[in-house]
C-alpha cells in the first residue's frame, strides 16, 4: 500500500518570507509538490503517530494537493490528519486548530494575497506545534533537503471525501474532516465582547466586509452576520472561488478600491474592512478615513484593554522593522516592551511564546496577537469593532485623538513590481556598498544621521538574521527603508518604505504623499531607483 517513488531534486524550492510560492504550472511539474512535502517531513523529528493539520485558502490546485499531502502523511507515519472541510482553513484558523488539539504541526496551502488560477500562484508552508510559521532554522533545513532528495513516500489509497465532516480510516491513519469555522468562531467569542458589538449593530451601526472571494467568506458570514447580528449583505464576495473571481485577493487601496471609494462616499457605512486570500491580512477603513496598517497596530494596542481578552493589559508590542514607529510611542506610554523584527510573521513566534509580546503587526496589512501564532484578519476587524462599541466614537474620532496624543507617523510604501532580478539586485548591492558613506551627508536638504543593513538578534533563541533591509535615517526621525520582497513569484519587487513623524497637531491632516514628498525624492536620489529599475513611478502605492 505504501511505496517509495524515486525522484530528482528541483533547485528552486527555497522557502521565501512565507513558505514556497510559485506559479501553478511550476507546482504541476512531475513530483514538484511531492519533493517539497517529503522535504518538510524529512526535516522534522518525532511525528510518528502524531497529528498533522491540513487546509488551504481554496485556490486553484488546493484540492489536488490536499489529497497528495494526505497520502504522503499516511505513508510517512502520521497518526492522524485533521483537514478543513472542502480543503478550507484560513491561516489563523489553522494555527488555532494546531494549538487547540495539540497537533504536531500543519501544512497550509496558500499564496496569500497573490492571484489564483491555472496560471497564477500557489504556495505551501509548514507551521510548527506552536501554530506558527516554521522558523528559519527549519525552512533552511527544508531547502537543504530539497537539493538532495532522492525519493518520497506515498500511500496508494483512494481520495478522501473532504467535503463531508467526519472521520475515515486511511490505512493506519485517521483522517478527520472538520468544520473550518467552528473552533475559530469559539476562540473569537472568548476574546471579544460579542454582546456589546451585537448591541452596536442593533442600534444601526453599518459595516461592509469584503471577503474578496477568498477564505474569510464563511468566517465572516458566521461571525459578523450570524453571531453578531449584522444584517445580511454585510459580508460581500463571501463565496471562496479558486480564482478569487479573477481578482487579486489583496486587501489594499488598489485591489479593494471599490471598498475605499464606498467608504469615502456620501452614504458611507460606519466601518469598512477586507481580508486577503488566506485570511491573515486586514484592511481597515472608517467613514472618510483610511487607517494605515502601522497606525492600526498602534491604535489597537492603545485600546486593547477595552476587549475582555486583553483586559489584563499587554506584555509587549512587536512590529516588523519597515512598519512605522507609531506603535513604539504606545509601548513607551504603556511602559511595556517594544520589539523590532525582520519582515515575516515567523519572527514573532518566539516573542509570543516567551510572553514578551501580546500584540504584533506589520505594515503589510497584518496584525495579530498571542491568541494564535499567525496574523489574523478577522481578529483585527473584531478588535476594532469591540473598541468602537466600547468607545462609542467613530473611527475618525479615534484616529484623530490618537494622533493628538502620540503624534502622527505619516507613512507610505512604494512597490516596484516585476523588476528584472539582476537590476533589482544591482540597486541593492550598490546601496549596500555606500551605506557607510551616507551619515553626515544631506540629500534634498535632509540630513542623514545613520544608515545600516538591518540585522535581528532574536532575544529568545539568540539566532541572528542579517540583510533584512537597508535603512536610511534622517535628522528628526524620518526614514526610508529599501528591501526586496520575499513573496513575489515573478521577477523582483522592490519595496521602498517612507516615514515621517509629525508631532504638531495642526499638521495632522495633510495628504500623505505630499507630507512625504521630499523623502520620496530623496529615496530616489539615494538609491537611483529610476536609473536601476527603468521605471519613473511605482507600480503600487499603499
Ligand atoms: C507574508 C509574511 C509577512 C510579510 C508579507 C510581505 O505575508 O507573513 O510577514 O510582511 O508576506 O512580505 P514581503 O515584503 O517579503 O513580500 P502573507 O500575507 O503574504 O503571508
Amino acid at each position: 500500500m505504501f511505496r517509495t517513488v524515486v525522484t530528482t531534486p528541483y533547485d528552486d524550492q527555497k522557502p521565501g518570507t512565507s513558505g514556497l510560492r510559485k506559479k501553478v504550472p511550476v507546482f504541476q511539474q512531475e513530483n514538484y509538490v511531492e519533493n517539497f512535502v517529503q522535504s518538510i517531513f524529512d526535516s522534522l523529528d518525532g511525528f510518528k503517530g502524531k497529528t498533522l493539520v491540513l487546509g488551504g485558502d481554496g485556490r486553484f490546485y488546493n484540492r489536488e494537493v490536499i489529497q497528495v499531502v494526505i497520502r504522503m502523511a499516511a505513508a510517512n507515519g502520521f497518526g492522524k490528519v485533521m483537514v478543513g472541510q472542502g480543503g478550507i482553513l484560513s491561516t489563523p484558523a489553522a494555527s488555532n486548530v494546531i494549538r487547540k488539539y495539540g497537533a504536531f504541526g500543519g501544512i497550509i496551502l496558500s499564496a496569500s494575497h497573490n492571484p489564483g488560477g491555472p496560471h497564477e500562484d500557489f504556495g505551501i508552508k509548514y507551521n510548527g506545534e506552536n501554530g506558527g510559521p516554521a522558523t528559519e532554522t527549519i525552512t533552511d533545513r527544508i531547502f537543504e533537503r530539497t537539493r538532495t532528495i532522492g525519493g518520497y513516500k506515498i500511500a496508494d489509497l483512494a481520495p478522501v471525501d473532504i467535503d463531508k465532516v467526519g472521520t475515515v480510516l486511511m490505512g493506519d491513519m485517521t483522517v478527520e474532516v472538520i468544520d473550518p469555522v467552528a473552533d475559530y468562531a469559539a476562540l473569537m467569542e472568548s476574546l471579544f465582547d460579542f454582546e456589546a458589538i451585537r448591541t452596536m449593530f442593533t442600534n444601526g451601526f453599518r459595516m461592509r466586509f469584503d471577503a474578496m472571494h477568498a477564505v474569510t467568506g464563511p468566517y465572516a458570514k458566521e461571525i459578523f452576520e450570524k453571531r453578531l447580528g449584522a444584517p445580511d449583505g454585510t459580508a460581500r464576495n463571501f463565496v471562496p472561488l479558486p480564482d478569487f473571481g479573477g481578482h487579486h485577493p489583496d486587501p489594499n487601496l488598489v485591489h479593494a478600491k471599490h471598498l475605499y471609494d464606498e467608504m469615502m462616499g456620501p452614504d458611507a457605512p460606519d466601518f469598512g474592512a477586507a481580508s486577503d486570500g488566506d485570511g491573515d491580512r486586514n484592511l481597515i477603513i472608517g467613514k472618510g478615513i483610511f487607517i494605515t496598517p502601522s497606525d492600526s497596530l498602534a491604535m489597537l494596542a492603545a485600546n486593547a484593554r477595552l476587549a475582555p481578552g486583553y483586559r489584563k493589559g499587554l506584555k509587549g508590542i512587536a512590529r516588523s522593522m519597515p512598519t512605522s514607529g507609531a506603535a513604539d510611542r504606545v509601548a513607551e506610554k504603556l511602559g511595556i516592551g517594544m520589539y523590532e523584527t525582520p519582515t515575516g510573521w515567523k519572527f514573532f513566534g518566539n516573542l509570543l511564546d516567551a510572553g514578551k509580546a501580546t500584540i504584533c503587526g506589520e505594515e503589510s496589512a497584518g496584525t495579530g496577537s498571542d491568541h494564535v501564532r499567525e496574523k489574523d484578519g478577522v481578529w483585527a476587524v473584531l478588535l476594532w469593532l469591540n473598541i468602537l462599541a466600547a468607545r462609542g466614537e467613530s473611527v475618525k474620532e479615534i484616529a484623530e485623538r490618537h494622533w493628538a496624543t502620540y503624534g502622527r507617523n505619516y507613512y507610505s510604501r512604494h512597490d516596484y513590481e516585476e523588476v528584472e532580478t539582476d537590476r533589482a539586485n544591482a540597486l541593492v548591492a550598490e546601496l549596500r556598498g555606500k551605506l557607510g558613506t551616507l551619515p553626515g551627508t544631506s540629500v534634498r536638504g535632509l540630513k542623514i544621521v545613520a544608515a545600516d543593513d538591518f540585522a535581528y538578534h532574536d532575544p529568545v533563541d539568540g539566532s541572528v538574521s542579517r540583510n533584512q533591509g537597508l535603512r536610511v535615517l534622517f535628522d528628526g526621525g524620518s526614514r526610508v527603508v529599501f528591501r526586496l520582497s520575499g513573496t513575489g513569484t515573478s521577477g523582483a519587487t522592490l519595496r521602498v518604505y517612507i516615514e515621517r513623524y509629525e508631532p504638531d497637531k495642526l499638521r495632522h491632516d495633510l495628504d500623505t504623499q505630499e507630507a512625504l514628498a521630499d523623502l520620496i525624492a530623496a529615496a530616489d536620489e539615494i538609491a537611483g531607483i529610476r536609473s536601476h529599475t527603468g521605471r519613473n513611478k511605482p507600480s503600487v502605492i499603499t
